[in-house]
């Protein structure tokens, strides 16, 4: 028999230990729903994981034609069938009663249902009125990180090309915008050089800003695995907070909120100080050492310590680690991409591959981290503040190309200013310019800053606003019209993880009611709309997934982002396989820059780069002073104050994150009880000496406020830097009692009515990790503790002493099999 593990108690279940450049084993997680016997599942149906950007391959269950379990794919090179705690439980919410059936339109101020003519007809209607009166700029999409490649690609087409607005950006802007951006600042265009693999062989692996332990919990299992193997890797943690990463590190620097190019100056400053620099692979390979080293010369360990309030020595020890590293991983999130200083900070932990030419080889890499699942997709495809196929904006033959894949006129695809980015599309709809506001794939009510703002701008009459979902959520409530989608496990396409892994999903299950595949919404409109190409074709020559897929091939071909090797057949029964993929790479591309920087040339590069002070964007004639040869480019970044600092009133700094158990704004994991149990509600953590100043206690009812607005939740004491107060960005209203937005009186829970409205001037990304913060008791817990897991980052201060705190469980109905798979040898032969 297989062993079984509480997998809430235990999110990383087992270990599979393995040494240093031997393969990871297999290790085969299935969970079935409570009374589902084995035999009694009728198709195993293959997918990946939408609840992170790991993805990790599955296969559903279906018995009696409904969603009945998981279980991970051992052949696939992501995971070897591991899942974590998310993958196995939340696909239950696709079954929640309370998924939405029937379109709704706004009638008499409420939402009434509808067929899909009604709802669609009106969306049309308003569009066509909109383009006479004020033109596509009054047209604004709003996407996501969740749907799949075929639907962004489509989204992409019908908004750029079709209704021909500059408008379209998706979540990806709060999420991976800086990932994105820090890759073109460095390599000129996008596109993760690295791959999970090289976890498998790096002796160092640092880790900034990056709780993996809980946000990528099966990679974590990887590196666990490796910890307890032969030849184990030393870990750097770049937190804040007591994650499990930092518990593990060799050397973990906890720095001040938004410090980060600070530190990172240091480190740099220290590796050249040494002489641990690989001078014959900057000479081949980079531009800008002299700058790089001259902006680092002053900042030393010591003058980082007063400003990170991280000892000198411990900022020594962690540039010991990397400078003497035989093979460097890091990973970088949103630790830094959300934090002060984004895409500077990004930039430096590239520099300090780059300077120590710690690239293109097996362990010897960077991962600029995706957060979503299909974030990737969202930027190759378009449908984020970019064009299709990482195609430069500013280049007018990358216009022309993309002209040329669609048969219209360069003029009609808007080009004459960057792309508009989610934070100042909301600013247009705030001013009036922008009148239609599509959101599809993202609860903005919950997820972007200062939310008192966001439900006014969308509450607003003269805005139009649609929004394509699954469940009636905060967003959808303020909605004119609600398209409801058929989601993962509904219907088929592709999406590409955070490793350039493309997976196929198929669908498992029928949707519920009138739901509809988000690409048949996309495609509908389109029709309705009836866009036509420059010969009065139509612009939208595709109908179904797969045609789908073949037309974005044809934009992809030639692209860094080279699909023209795959298609959907291919991608079923084996495992996922990387782009590029094409005939010179016909099994997929484990890892870009093996030999030499590829897309950085100024006549291929996806961007000239940008300013990484002001933002502002470089024209081509610098771009080629600078690099001529399509070099990677080593930018150097001075070390600025965060806006918010703490003051008397705002003593604390805030910032905001996840736990394992929930993904975002919970609308799939609360609907997962092992999930929702784990994390019922919001909380508040502090440090002990913090705590202990304050005569606070685990359990208290306590108030954090920032001049935005105010929160309340529980207080969970923990060993979290002092001065600085965490608070996850989970939870909205939609599930409380009150169901609905708070007001003046009502303080809410959800992070971002704390937040600022304030972004990265280079990525755009939102600053949802530095501002600072009062903290005040509402009301004595009794006793009571905060529900708030004890197995990860929030776990209680090691001096709160055991048992105080009861322990996170899931019981009987979180058992997982884990089975080994002694067989299993080498799963990438075996799929290709
Ligand atoms: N369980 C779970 N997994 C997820 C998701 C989820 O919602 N739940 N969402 C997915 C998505 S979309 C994303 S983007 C990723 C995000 O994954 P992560 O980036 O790993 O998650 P976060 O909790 O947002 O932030 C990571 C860490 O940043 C630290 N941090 C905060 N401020 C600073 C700072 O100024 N400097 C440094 N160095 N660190 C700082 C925090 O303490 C936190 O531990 O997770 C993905 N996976
Ligand atoms: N304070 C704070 N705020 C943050 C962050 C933070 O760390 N702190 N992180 C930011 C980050 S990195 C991210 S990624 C965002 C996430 O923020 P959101 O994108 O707003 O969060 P989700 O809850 O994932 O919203 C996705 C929505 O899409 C719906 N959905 C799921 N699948 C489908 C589908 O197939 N089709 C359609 N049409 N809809 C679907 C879900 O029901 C859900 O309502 O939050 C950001 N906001
Ligand atoms: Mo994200």
């Amino acid at each position: 028999m297989d062993p079984s593990v509480d997998r809430i108690a235990q999110p990383w279940g087992a270990r599979t230990p393995y040494g240093r450049h031997e393969s990871w084993p297999a290790r085969v997680d299935t969970y079935l729903a409570e009374g589902v016997a084995e035999d009694q599942v009728e198709r195993w149906v293959q997918t990946a994981s939408i609840l992170h950007s790991d993805g990790d391959a599955m296969d559903v269950a279906v018995a009696d034609g409904r969603m009945a379990g998981v279980r991970g794919r051992a052949q696939d090179r992501v995971n070897r069938g591991r899942l974590g705690p998310k993958d196995l439980f939340a696909w239950q919410a696709n079954a929640s009663p309370d998924r939405l059936a029937r379109p709704l339109v706004r009638r008499d101020g409420t939402l009434v249902e509808c067929d899909w003519d009604t709802a669609l007809e009106r969306v049309a209607a308003r569009s066509r009125e909109l383009l006479d009166e004020r033109g596509p700029g009054s047209i604004g999409f709003y996407t996501s990180g969740q749907l799949f490649l075929e639907e962004y690609y489509t989204l992409a087409v019908l908004a750029r090309a079709g209704i021909g607005t500059n408008h379209l950006d998706g979540n990806t802007r709060l999420c991976t915008a800086t990932a994105a951006e820090a890759l073109k600042e460095s390599f000129g265009c996008d596109g993760q050089p690295g791959c999970y693999d090289d976890i498998d062989h790096a002796d160092v692996i640092a880790l900034f800003g990056h709780n993996l332990a809980e946000t990528q919990p099966v990679q974590w299992m990887r590196i666990l695995d490796r910890l307890e193997g032969g030849d184990p890797p030393r870990l750097v943690c770049v937190d804040p907070r007591p994650t499990q990463v930092a518990r593990r590190a060799a050397v973990h620097l906890a720095p001040r909120l938004g410090t980060n190019v600070a530190l990172l100056n240091a480190l740099l400053h220290e590796i050249i100080r040494t002489g641990r620099v690989d001078h014959d692979f900057m000479a081949a390979h980079c531009v800008g050492f002299e700058e790089l080293a001259a902006r680092v010369e002053k900042c030393t360990p010591a003058w980082a310590a007063e400003i990170c309030d991280v000892p000198a020595a411990q900022i020594g020890a962690a540039a010991e680690l990397l400078g003497t590293a035989d093979r460097l991983l890091s990973t970088v999130l949103q630790g830094v991409y959300q934090s002060h200083q984004a895409t500077a900070a990004a930039v430096q932990i590239n520099n300090l591959h780059l300077i120590r030419g710690m690239l293109g080889r097996p362990g010897a890499g960077v991962l600029q981290m995706n957060g979503q699942p299909t974030a990737q997709n969202t930027r190759e495809c378009g449908a984020d503040g970019d064009l299709p196929g990482f195609r430069n904006w500013q280049n007018d033959s990358h216009v022309a190309d993309l002209a040329r894949v669609w048969n219209v006129d360069p003029k009609t695809i808007p080009h004459y200013a960057p792309p508009t980015h989610a934070m100042q599309m909301f600013r247009y709809a705030e001013q009036g310019s922008i009148r239609m506001l599509w959101i599809s794939g993202t609860n903005p009510a919950v997820s972007l800053p200062e939310l008192s703002r966001i439900r006014s701008i969308l509450g607003q009459d003269r805005l139009f606003v649609v929004v394509q979902d699954l469940f009636l959520t905060e967003t959808a409530q303020l909605a004119d019209v609600v398209l409801p989608a058929a989601t993962w496990g509904e219907k088929t396409g592709t999406f590409t993880n955070a490793d350039r892994t493309v997976h196929l999903s198929d669908k498992a299950v029928e949707p519920p009611g009138d739901a509809r595949p988000d690409l048949d919404i996309f495609l509908d409109y389109a029709a309705r709309m009836d866009f036509r190409d420059k010969d009065g074709g139509p612009l939208i020559t595709w109908h179904d997934p797969e045609s789908a897929f073949e037309a974005w091939k044809r934009c992809s071909a030639g692209r860094p982002c080279d699909y023209t090797g795959l298609d959907h057949a291919r991608l079923r029964g084996g495992s996922g396989i990387q782009w590029p993929c094409n005939e010179q790479a016909l099994d997929g591309t484990d890892r870009l820059y093996t030999d030499g920087i590829t897309w950085a040339h100024p006549d291929e590069c996806e961007s000239y780069g940008k300013d990484l002070v002001t933002g502002a964007s470089q024209e081509v004639v610098e771009y080629r002073s600078l690099n001529p040869d399509g070099k990677a480019m080593l930018k150097a970044a001075d070390y600025l104050p965060p806006h918010e600092l703490p003051d008397e009133e705002y003593p604390f700094q805030l910032t905001t994150g996840r736990t394992v158990y929930h993904f975002h704004t919970r609308t799939k994991t609360a609907r997962a009880p092992q999930l929702n149990a784990a994390a019922p509600d919001v909380w508040v953590e502090a440090s002990t000496t913090d705590a202990a100043a304050l005569g606070l206690g685990e359990g208290d009812l306590v108030e954090v406020g920032t001049p935005r607005g105010a929160l309340r939740g529980r207080l969970r004491v923990t060993d979290i830097r002092p001065g600085l107060l965490f608070v996850p960005f989970h939870y909205g209203y939609w599930d409380t009692e009150a169901g609905h937005a708070p007001g003046r009186d009502t303080p809410g829970r959800a992070a971002n009515e704390t937040t600022v409205t304030d972004w990265d001037p280079v990525s755009k990304q939102p600053l949802f990790k530095t501002a600072a913060a009062a903290l005040r008791l509402v009301e004595r817990g009794d006793g009571g503790s905060a529900p708030a897991p004890t197995t990860t980052a929030s776990a209680p201060a090691s001096a709160a002493g055991a048992g105080a705190v009861p322990a996170t469980t899931g019981g009987r109905s979180a058992l997982v099999t884990e089975s080994a798979d002694p067989t299993w040898d080498s799963p990438r032969k075996e799929a290709r």
